[in-house]
């Protein structure tokens, strides 16, 4: 099956069984808990919906089959998603090697969670800059932690290659492919160990639920996800599940549209006078497009720029947007802009944002499927 059939087909075939209703659209299964006839047999298979639950089952055979993997899980937000693998894989005096360029958030578990609390060490690395990955896996890290492409820089690592390297070095991959999304790249069938979503942005994609998943397709590796998702018990609700599954349906076409109205806005930055630098991995002045176009099916609905100002001007152009809501998140439908130094990457702290190369002068739009037009309008009147 393709991915268009099985983004709407898998986890949902309707039951034409005796008894079964063949409901298209699977139910949201509320219960807390289900009843058994005998102590030791579970009614198929379901006790107590933090271990397991047929929404979010549902979702989670569908999640794995979009990434190509052979197991999917759900999580409450996409931190509890990231939270709960570092659990199950990282103890006291462990490496971490990490891509410089990450999710404010992601930075900040590592950081201010595992290394100061559990005695984790971080490595950040340039990860498009393969010298630099394969310097910082002589220190034998439980795990390399990508971002491709990175928030909000939107820098594109070589998955293929870097797993090559940290299998090399005995070190699982991780790829959070959240700004992808498994329509445009599959980090699994590249090399990668783990994908990780927060599936509030294009997975969902209506700014409408918080979640996230882990795909993996190793059968040890599930186990101990499987096991710590229900001992530390951070799941997605059976109604944002079900959301996700309605969301996902649509997620290819949202994505062909999404790219295609980022390149009209890049396009359309890239020849303001107003605008210093356009980051788009679309454009060939990327400095990684050649490899975006060789690891992805295109180059997805985000775009960064800098204002030719500072952080005031920066500031002054996003009060004065009116169809793109000033709001932290990103892959919905509708367009967001917002200030990284001053919102998702705050808690990263000015110094460590100079390093990765994060100015005060830079936005970063979540491209919506709105008429493109009506968004260049848009950024044309708060640029003037
Ligand atoms: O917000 P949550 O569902 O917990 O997902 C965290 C997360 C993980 N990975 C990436 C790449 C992300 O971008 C995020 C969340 N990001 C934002 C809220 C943001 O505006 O960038």
């Amino acid at each position: 099956m393709k991915f268009e059939t099985q983004a709407i087909h898998v986890g949902e075939e309707p039951n034409l069984k005796e008894g079964g209703s063949g409901d298209v659209v699977v139910p949201i299964h509320l219960a807390s808990t289900f009843a058994r006839q005998q102590v030791d047999r579970p009614t198929c298979g379901y006790e107590y919906s933090r271990t397991s639950n047929p929404t979010r089952a549902a979702l989670e055979k569908r999640l794995a089959a979009l990434e190509g993997a052979k197991f999917g899980l759900a999580f409450a937000s996409g931190l509890a998603a990231e939270t709960t693998l570092m659990l199950s894989t990282l103890k006291s005096g462990d490496v971490v090697v990490a891509s410089d360029d990450l999710y404010g958030g992601t930075r900040r578990l590592l950081d201010k969670v595992f290394a100061q609390n559990y005695g984790v060490s971080v490595q950040y690395v340039d990860a498009a800059d393969l010298g630099q990955v394969e310097a910082a896996l002589k220190a034998k890290p439980k795990l390399v932690w990508l971002e491709t492409p990175t928030n909000p820089l939107l820098k594109i690592a070589d998955i293929g290659e870097i797993s090559r390297l940290a299998h090399g070095a005995g070190s699982p991959l991780v790829v959070d492919n959240t700004f992808a999304s498994p329509y445009l790249q599959q980090p699994l069938l590249l090399g990668a160990d783990a994908v990780v979503h927060s599936t509030t942005k294009f997975i969902n994609g209506h700014s409408d639920s918080v979640g996230g998943a882990l795909m993996v397709s190793d059968e040890a590796l599930y186990a101990k996800l499987k096991f710590s998702q229900n001992a530390a018990g951070a799941i997605l609700s059976p109604f944002d599940s079900f959301l996700v599954l309605r969301g996902l349906k649509t997620l290819a076409v949202r994505m062909e549209r999404h790219q295609q109205n980022a390149m009209r806005v890049a396009q359309f930055l890239s020849a303001h006078s107003r605008v210093r630098k356009v980051i788009y991995p679309g454009l060939p002045t990327h400095p990684q497009h050649e490899l975006a176009k060789k690891q992805m099916r295109g180059f997805g609905g985000m775009v960064s720029f800098e204002i030719d100002g500072n952080a005031s001007d920066a500031k002054a152009f996003l009060s004065r947007l009116k169809l793109f809501a000033l709001a932290e998140s990103l892959g919905g439908v509708e367009s967001l802009a917002e200030h990284p130094a001053l919102m998702t990457h705050a808690c990263v702290g000015a110094q460590e944002r100079t390093r990765a190369g994060l100015s005060d002068s830079l936005v970063r739009l979540s491209v919506g499927i709105e008429n493109a037009d009506d968004l260049l309008e848009d950024l044309k009147q708060a640029l003037g």
